[in-house]
């Protein structure tokens, strides 16, 4: 009975869909559908530039590619939702590029620590050649990499104590993405570091299995760290870029006119989400402290430091991504702060 088990699941899949709010646009009237899952919540600018990626999407095609929307890992974390685009059975995720590495190693070359000096020069070097040559790697995993949006830059958080320097991560049990650079460069800087889905991570800092993790003052307010961790430093040790991907068979599987309108609004969906995730970070640290978190601001000497300790973990992985592709990155970089 295949047919009534589809129905049943599709019942189910338009219950969970958010569908952002019910647009003017049915399912039913559609001759393709995406499924859209990220893993933060819908409070926070990864769903709203996937709602604009949405509306544009259905208003450019008279609703006949329609956009389910799934948020809060509600399909699953990263790591699941990417093979669930290999599979087929999803059209859309938008992961960091830290658990995309598990895919293409080449992509830790942007989780490099103290890569990025600002999300200017991230936003140059990303959409420039460098990054379309990492975006095409992506195909040989069945996945087409429209856009680069943005994570942001990384800070520490921990229940434990204030961190003003690589000596206070001493022993600090850190949760970090499923990425071995992470897991070294942590290793190196003294913390103990643990490898972990991000759906998994709320609980484990309730439960105190880890002390603290990283991420964007938008992920730590929105996601409600603040409840559950006390301490927070500007480390901004690791600018993480997001990338927005559809899975090759739906892609293939569109007319020419569908990829353009699909990856254009990839693209245009993609600015709005950086502006409005830089009005967020810039406004959620005070929002964190408002909710008692005490801040601790690294010293340029004390994150220098940080940069110098690392250093043997980016040689490392120079080695491994190839050491022309990261003096390209590096190159990208300069050109784009003259
Ligand atoms: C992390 C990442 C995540 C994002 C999101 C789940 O810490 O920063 O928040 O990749 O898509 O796992």
């Amino acid at each position: 009975n295949n047919t009534s088990n589809e129905e049943a699941d599709n019942a189910g899949d338009e219950a969970n869909a958010d569908n952002g709010g019910g647009g003017e646009y049915a399912q039913e009237d559609a001759t393709h559908t995406i499924r859209g899952g990220i893993g933060l919540n819908s409070d926070h600018p990864q769903y709203q530039g996937l709602l604009e990626f949405k509306e544009i999407v259905e208003s450019e095609t008279d609703g006949d590619i329609f956009v389910e929307t799934y948020h809060s890992g509600q399909l699953g974390d990263d790591r699941t939702m990417m093979e669930a685009l290999q599979l087929g059975s999803q059209e859309v995720t938008i992961p960091s590029t830290a658990p995309i590495a598990n895919f293409v190693n080449e992509f830790s070359v942007f989780d490099f620590p103290f890569l990025f000096p600002d999300s200017e020069t991230a936003d140059e070097v990303l959409d420039g050649e460098v990054g379309q040559e990492l975006l095409d790697m992506l195909e040989d995993q069945n996945l087409i990499g429209l856009a680069y949006w943005e994570n942001g830059f990384r800070d520490l958080t921990n229940s434990e104590r204030e961190v003003a320097s690589m000596e206070d991560f001493d022993g600090l049990t850190i949760r970090t993405m499923e990425n071995d650079l992470h897991l070294d460069a942590f290793r190196e800087l003294g913390a103990n570091p643990t490898p972990m889905a991000f759906t998994e991570l709320f609980t484990a800092l309730q439960q105190g299995t880890v002390d603290g993790q990283e991420n964007p003052y938008a992920t730590i307010y929105l996601e409600g760290f603040y409840e559950v961790q006390d301490y927070v430093s500007n480390t901004h040790h690791i600018y993480s870029p997001f990338v927005f991907m559809v899975s090759q068979q739906f892609y293939d599987g569109l007319s020419e006119d569908y990829q353009q309108i699909v990856s254009d609004a990839a693209v245009e969906a993609g600015e709005f989400q950086r502006e409005a995730n830089r009005e967020a970070n810039d406004e959620y640290l005070e929002e964190l402290q408002n909710e008692g978190m005490t801040f601790t601001e690294i010293s340029d000497e004390a994150r220098q430091e940080m940069q110098d300790t690392v250093q043997p973990v980016i040689d490392e992985y120079s080695g491994e991504i190839g050491q022309d592709l990261v003096d390209r990155v590096y190159e990208a970089i300069e050109e784009a702060q003259q």
